[in-house]
């Protein structure tokens, strides 16, 4: 590519700029956090090239994803069940719809204990007795008996509960060995780490990962003194929730690390709160109302009108130097409405599996949820 430089001193002077065929950002190898950035060897190979950021927005489905519940699972919980082993499974405390794998019940063993954890995260005055019987209500409409629930927090700055965690799983176990099953992120291998700080006497021995026999899954194994092992198997994808649709860069922005602040906005008819491109709610039509948000700290909610959220929602879909965002959204038409309308005067919530909650006063309000196609949206209260 030819860029004319302006006309200096009587002479053109003619230089040559490579640029990525993505986004034109003027390629360089220099620093990698600048826009336009290709490592040395592309920089010099003089060939047509895409800017890594680019490069890595094309080819986004290949990110790895993780893997479905299927049949590799199923040898293994199969193995479990048969040497009488413990299943921990593990839940994510501000995503418990988001934690529950469909199908997988009737593969667990017979001895479940259910951990509840990153309960750090959850706002100020959460009851842990309603967070339980909801938890409990969700495992066992999906067929999954717990022989024990606890709840904790495997969080390295506010751990909790952890050494009850420990003589519980040791006292369910009864001389077998455990599995630790799950969603994908839900704290497996950081509760796992953090009881390993109470094995002390036990880690002298190789801890492994390597598939499991008969299986493509990378299985952690962490020998224990009496010759058993807790089985750290990775973390299941579960459709329904969006931190399974979106990449990397963005399931950051959207999984909470501290404790969730509730956002309040005011809002009437007409308005639209986007977050990022995740996902979008359209107060279409009612009375004004407070909105509170439940979300991680780190995924902004912008609020604008209503007339003007396809064009933001696009904008954002193409801004290429944006992490907290996906590249499967590109307009308003890749995302699933779903319309809500309010009950009068009761306090409503609508859930989005992975992302969050809101609450609101209702007063027949009519709303429209945006999710990527496939995210569930939970609703208490209104109706669709
Ligand atoms: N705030 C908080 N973050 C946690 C907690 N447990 C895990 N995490 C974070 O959640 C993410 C996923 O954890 P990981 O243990 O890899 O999940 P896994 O996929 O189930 O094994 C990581 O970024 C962890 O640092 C917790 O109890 N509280
Ligand atoms: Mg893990």
């Amino acid at each position: 590519m030819f860029f004319k430089k302006n006309k200096t001193s009587g002479l053109t002077e003619e230089i040559r700029v490579r640029r990525c065929y993505g986004c034109g950002a003027i390629l360089q190898d220099q620093d990698p956090n600048e826009v336009g950035y290709v490592n040395p060897e592309k920089f010099n190979s003089g060939e047509e090239t895409l800017c890594e950021r680019c490069y890595k927005l094309r080819h986004f489905s290949s990110f790895k994803k993780s893997p479905d519940f299927n049949l590799d699972y199923v040898t293994i919980l199969n193995d479990a069940k048969e040497h009488g082993a413990l299943a921990v499974y593990v839940m994510n405390a501000f995503n418990p719809a988001g934690s529950i794998i469909d199908g997988i019940g009737k593969y667990l063993p017979k001895k479940i204990l259910v951990l509840i954890n990153k309960t750090d995260v959850l706002p100020d005055g959460y009851k842990e007795d309603e967070l339980v019987a909801y938890c409990q209500d969700k495992l066992l409409k999906a067929g999954i008996t717990p022989t024990a629930i606890m709840t904790t927090s495997s969080s390295s700055v506010n751990p909790s509960n952890i050494d009850k965690v420990f003589k519980q799983i040791d006292k369910m176990r009864s001389g077998q060995s455990v599995y630790f099953v799950g969603a994908y992120q839900v704290g497996k291998s950081s509760l796992i780490n953090c009881l390993l700080m109470m094995y002390t006497n036990s880690t002298q021995k190789m801890i492994t990962t390597a598939p499991y026999p008969s299986t493509t899954l990378d299985v952690t194994s962490i020998p224990l003194n009496d010759g058993n092992y807790i089985y750290d198997t990775p973390g299941i994808y579960n459709p329904k929730s969006i931190i399974s649709f979106v990449e990397p860069e963005a399931v950051k922005f959207i999984l909470p690390r501290n404790q969730i602040k509730p956002v309040s906005l005011g809002a009437k008819e007409g308005t639209s709160f986007l977050f990022s491109n995740f996902a979008r709610i359209d107060f279409v039509k009612g009375s004004k109302t407070d909105f509170t948000f439940y979300k991680s700290n780190d995924l902004e909610v912008s609020k604008v009108k209503l007339s003007k959220a396809d064009s933001i929602l696009e904008a954002i879909g193409n801004d290429l130097v944006n992490d907290c965002k996906t590249n499967r959204i590109k307009t308003v038409s890749d995302l699933v409405p779903t319309k809500v309308i309010a009950n009068k005067a009761t306090a409503e919530t609508i859930r989005i599996v992975g992302l969050g909650y809101i609450n609101y006063v209702g007063v027949d309000q009519e709303i429209t949820v945006l999710v990527p196609k496939g995210v569930e949206i939970l609703l208490e209260n209104g109706r669709r």
